[in-house]
This record gives structure tokens, C-alpha cells and sequence, in this order.
């Protein structure tokens, strides 16, 4: 059977085929949920013997799927893409170019394959029940089934778990759905364990203070983005939170994993109670504590012992365009490719707030309905989304009204992403038709989600784009 039955079937098909494979070229997408599905569905093939040669590709288009067609290979397996470009595929699969399998959680586009394992086509949401990363994990396991050892494989749940948290699938921070089936088979299989704990980034491996200050998930007035709060916060508890014997340790902190679950315990309802008494609702404040996932084979107080802070590292290596070291830090490498991860992810932290820096410097320009900036060349056209949402909390920055940053992507295009608060969204907001329709009007293309979406237009349609994106916000919000 395997963790998700109605799935069950179709995984068994496509692991039948790749097992009659002569040569496999798997294809993956370049992001968390996409190196984890590449890492997931490799280490399958390799145990079922299977020869094959990986490639990351950032969007499946036209040319690349030509490229990958060219390559000489008889079978193509995709992973986190494929089902959205299945028109083109198709075309390829008629020519006799290769065979497709895929696996994927995208809407699938209007054409038939044999081999597709996609939770759509049963009714199972894509969106928060099964991941890239769960449908290659379903295909591991068929995998392991196939080649006679049906409890085979269970261990990759633990990288499955990693691509469904990266891809934001836990609602209300926990796994549902389909996905639940897949953290059952790795708590059974001794690679996972959920908890219920605080629920902020950064416990493995931020010292408290920086733990409490920099976390964005719940704001608390006197501690978030405030160092002196949050140590004084600290200091104000009847807890030692300073390393070793407390006497010739000025300075050093401990980790939120060096607590002992008591001292835990302490902190944690201290921070409720804080949170409620400067003014947090209490809906927002219950949500400082929630469910987690721990990678039980990975070391205490590093990046990759919690599924969220392993996703971060591997999107920041995505990012900077090194799914290499990302794919070799979900195979197992814990020497120089996990070091190079590291650094990407410390230099990707500087990237933000020098961005930040810039923005809150330069100060934003207000259209009628909403607020923007044009980056340039000054902030990487890949994290300027993220700066703008973070934008969104600061001083001189209008929280109420949605923003869009502009960044140059090339000569030729400008990169364009918005940001809204839940509030606004509350009140009628869709960045999606309004990146969608803007973007349109002048020539280019975009789409993305109510909150958070994106774009991209000929370099010099800036100030229509504004306008028309002014305009239709105008409506949604009126
Ligand atoms: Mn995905």
C-alpha cells in the first residue's frame, strides 16, 4: 500500500516503468521542494539500481523541455514540474523523443500521459496535501516495492517533510492530508518526530536573544527587531540563560535546544504572557507555540535537525543558483557542501538586510492606493519580494497599504513583486489579478497568490505599470 492508497497505483505504474528504463535524465525544479524531490527520487533509482543523470532547470519551458529532449536519454522522470507543461511534453512523447514520468503537485495542463503521478488527478489538494517532494517520496517508495523490499525507503520521508514545510504546506504550521500519511511513515521509520514547540525559526541553532529578536512570525512590541528587549526580556526570567558555569561565560548564550524542557516551558509562557500584555490579540499570540518536525538522524543545534531552518538552507542555495550544493547537502553531504550552503544562507541574510537598508533609506514612493520603489541593479531581482514584504513592518513604511518593488532582470525586463497583509487580503485584495492584469496591460506577464505575487514587464513600462496597478487595487479595495 504506501501512505497515500489512492495514489497508490499510479506510483506503482511509473516505478514499473523506470525500473525497465535503459537510461533515466531526471529533471527537477531549482527550489526547496524541488532539490529535495531531486534528492528523494535519486536516492530511489540508485538503490533500485536505476542509471540516471540529474538536472535542475528554474521554469520548464519550450526551450528547456527541447534541451532535455536533445539529451540521450530514453525516459525522463520530472519532479516539482512537468504536469503544468504536459502540452509540450506530450508533443515530445509522440515524437518519440522520450518517455515522460512525472511526478508533480502543479495543475496539471489539457493533455494525457501514462505515467503521471499528480495529487489532483484524485481529488488530493496540491496546494496543502502533497508536495513535489511527497509525490517523489511516493514514487521512492513504489520504487522500493518494485525491487522487492516494500517497507523500502521510509528514511526519505524525512527529505519529503523538508519540501512540504519549503513549499508552505503546513496549515497553521502543521502537515495535513496526504502529507500526515508521509510523517507517520518516518516517525514508524525512527527519521522523524513530531512536537508541539515554539514555533519560531532559528531554535536549532540562534542564541535566545537573537532567537526572540528576529523572529517575524508572531511581532511583540519591546522584543521583536529590538535587541535591548529582548535581552532584557531574558534577563527578567528566573533562568540562566548564559553557557557553562555562569562565571567566566559573559556573553556566550545558549540555544533555544540547549534548554531543558522545564526551562522551555518557562520561556515560552513568559513570552505568551508578554505577547498579550502589550497588546498581541490572542488569537495571534497562540500562534508563538506549534507543531514541529525534527530530523532525528541530523546532529542537535544545526540547520538541517529542523524541517524549516533545512528548508531555508536549501532555498537559499537555490536562490543563488547552486542547486548542486543543495542537492548534495539532502545526499548526505556534511563537509564542504553543507559549509558552502551555510554561507550562501549567511551572505543571502546580509543580501535582506542590506536591502532593507537601501529601502528604508531611499524611502518608497506613494501612488493613490498604493506604495512602491524601484530597486535597479541594487537588490538582486530573486529576493527583492522578500525585502518588500519585510519593507511592509518598518518605520516610514505605510503597513496599510499593499507595496511593489520594481528590480532590473535583464536589459531588456523588469522584475516585479508585491506584498499585501492579511488584513488587506481580508478586505477585498488580490495581488494575483492585480500582478496578472497590470502586468498584461503593458505588455508583459505575471500571477502568483492574494498576498504575495509577481511579474514580469519591458524595462521602461514602470510608471504605466503603477498605474494600472493603482487603478485596480483602487476597485478591490473600494
Ligand atoms: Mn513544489
Amino acid at each position: 500500500m504506501g501512505p497515500v492508497p489512492d495514489l497508490t497505483d499510479r506510483a506503482q505504474a511509473c516505478a514499473r516503468r523506470l525500473t525497465e528504463a535503459d537510461s533515466v535524465l531526471l529533471a527537477s525544479h531549482i527550489d526547496a521542494d524541488g532539490l529535495t524531490s531531486a534528492a528523494i527520487a535519486s536516492t530511489a533509482l540508485e538503490r533500485a539500481a536505476v542509471p540516471h543523470d540529474v538536472v535542475f532547470k528554474k521554469q520548464l519551458d519550450e526551450t528547456e523541455i527541447a534541451s532535455i529532449a536533445a539529451s540521450d536519454h530514453d525516459t525522463v522522470l520530472f519532479t516539482d514540474f512537468g504536469s503544468g507543461q504536459l502540452d509540450v511534453i506530450s508533443k515530445h512523447e509522440a515524437a518519440g523523443d522520450f518517455e515522460p514520468i512525472i511526478a508533480d503537485h502543479h495543475q496539471p495542463a489539457d493533455a494525457e500521459t501514462e505515467f503521471h503521478l499528480n495529487p489532483l488527478l484524485e481529488g488530493i489538494n496540491g496546494a496543502s496535501e502533497l508536495s513535489g517532494a511527497g509525490a517523489s517520496y511516493l514514487l521512492a517508495r513504489a520504487l522500493a516495492a518494485a525491487t522487492g523490499d516494500p517497507d523500502g525507503n521510509r528514511d526519505l520521508a524525512a527529505l519529503a517533510v523538508v519540501g512540504a514545510v519549503g513549499d508552505m504546506q503546513a496549515v497553521d504550521g502543521e502537515l495535513v492530508g496526504a502529507n500526515r500519511g508521509i510523517v507517520e511513515e518516518g516517525a514508524e521509520a525512527g527519521v522523524l518526530e513530531e512536537g508541539t514547540d515554539l514555533a519560531l525559526y532559528g531554535k536549532q541553532t540562534r542564541p535566545l536573544p537573537k532567537l526572540l529578536e528576529y523572529a517575524s512570525e508572531v511581532r511583540i512590541p519591546g522584543v521583536t527587531n529590538d535587541e535591548t528587549g529582548a535581552v532584557g526580556f531574558l534577563e527578567g526570567l528566573p533562568v540562566d540563560f548564559h553557557r557553562g558555569d555562569g562565571e567566566a561565560t559573559d556573553g556566550e548564550w545558549r540555544r533555544w535546544v540547549d534548554l531543558s524542557d522545564d526551562e522551555k516551558q518557562t520561556v515560552a509562557s513568559s513570552l505568551l504572557q508578554r505577547a498579550l500584555e502589550r497588546g498581541v490579540p490572542p488569537g495571534k499570540a497562540e500562534r508563538l507555540v506549534g507543531t514541529t518536525y525534527t530530523l532525528t538522524d541530523e546532529a542537535t543545534g544545526t540547520t538541517l535537525r529542523d524541517a524549516s531552518e533545512f528548508s531555508t538552507l536549501l532555498n537559499a542555495t537555490a536562490r543563488y543558483e547552486r542547486a548542486d550544493v543543495g542537492l548534495a547537502v539532502c545526499l548526505g553531504d556534511r563537509g564542504d557542501a553543507f559549509d558552502r550552503a551555510r554561507k550562501l544562507l549567511e551572505n543571502h541574510r546580509r543580501n535582506l538586510s542590506e536591502g532593507l537598508e537601501q529601502v528604508k533609506r531611499r524611502g518608497v514612493d506613494q501612488a493613490e492606493h498604493i506604495q512602491y520603489f524601484d530597486a535597479g541593479d541594487e537588490i538582486r531581482e530573486t529576493i527583492v519580494g522578500i525585502v518588500a514584504g519585510m519593507a511592509l513592518g518598518v518605520e516610514g513604511v505605510d503597513g496599510s497599504r499593499p507595496i511593489i518593488a520594481f528590480a532590473e532582470k535583464n536589459d531588456e525586463e523588469t522584475k516585479v513583486s508585491a506584498r499585501g497583509t492579511g488584513r488587506l487580503v481580508g478586505k477585498g485584495l488580490d495581488l494575483s489579478t492585480v500582478m496578472t492584469e497590470a502586468s498584461r496591460s503593458v505588455g508583459g506577464d505575471g500571477g502568483g497568490h492574494d498576498i504575495a505575487a509577481g511579474a514580469t514587464i519591458p524595462t521602461g513600462e514602470e510608471e504605466s505599470f503603477v498605474e494600472a496597478a493603482d487603478s485596480i487595487v483602487a476597485e478591490q479595495l473600494g
